[in-house]
């Protein structure tokens, strides 16, 4: 059996991993009634950052308007998103999560 023979028929060469997934940033949004202390228990809660951490993104979204809570997945980050808005509605507040890609 001879395999030596070319057939002439173009076969694509699929190299390694070409593609990774887009990355979306989780966005935390300013409001003037939100209370500080919640803004940092939700990102402890929610991103894992211990409380320096999300005490400094905190007040960085508090002066600057919006920051970035981490870097997800889109299937990860939209979940982060629908969980902050619920937590922070489920408390009357009006602080406000959303996601770009990154
Ligand atoms: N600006 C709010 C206040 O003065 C605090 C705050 C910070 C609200 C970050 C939302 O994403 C936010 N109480």
């Amino acid at each position: 059996h001879d395999d030596s023979r070319d057939s002439g028929v173009a076969v694509q060469e699929s190299r390694p991993e070409v593609k990774e997934p887009p990355r979306f940033k989780v966005i935390l949004l300013n409001d003037d009634f939100t209370p500080m202390d919640f803004v940092v228990e939700v990102l402890q809660v929610f991103f894992g950052m211990d409380r320096e951490g999300a005490t400094r993104v905190m007040l960085s979204v508090h002066t600057k308007g919006k920051g970035v809570c981490g870097i997800y997945t889109r299937d990860v980050a939209e979940t982060k998103v629908a969980h902050v808005n619920r937590f922070a509605r489920e408390h009357q507040h009006p602080l406000l999560c959303t996601m770009e890609e990154a």
